[in-house]
């Protein structure tokens, strides 16, 4: 991709992320009780997933090398998973929680 569309791509990104009046959509995951719920979710390639931290403590989402920041208690963070796969989602805070989305074409 030439540099101006991952540009564009990384602002519709950001954009999407910052309307948090439009509420959860479909592919959230809440961190509650310190596990992701549900712990496994299946989207289609092109797809975001939301987390949405929903305990008293912190928590931060770790996919890959792609990390969110640390979410305070009502923050969310999304990421779009354009590569069909298996994914493992961490928290970096909790070793025992443990995640996973699917991607499928
Ligand atoms: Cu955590």
């Amino acid at each position: 991709m030439k540099p101006i569309v991952i540009l564009t791509v990384m602002a519709a990104i950001i954009v999407a992320g910052c309307t948090g009046s439009q509420g959860p959509g479909p592919n959230t995951v809440k961190m509650k009780e310190v596990k992701f719920n549900p712990d496994s979710i299946v989207i289609k390639a092109g797809e975001t997933v939301t987390w949405v931290n929903e305990d008293p403590v912190e928590h931060q989402v770790k996919v890959g090398n792609d990390m969110s920041p640390r979410l305070r208690e009502g923050q969310s963070w999304s990421k779009t998973f354009n590569t069909p796969g298996e994914f493992d989602i961490t928290c970096t805070l909790h070793a025992q929680m443990l995640g996973r989305v699917k991607v499928t074409t």
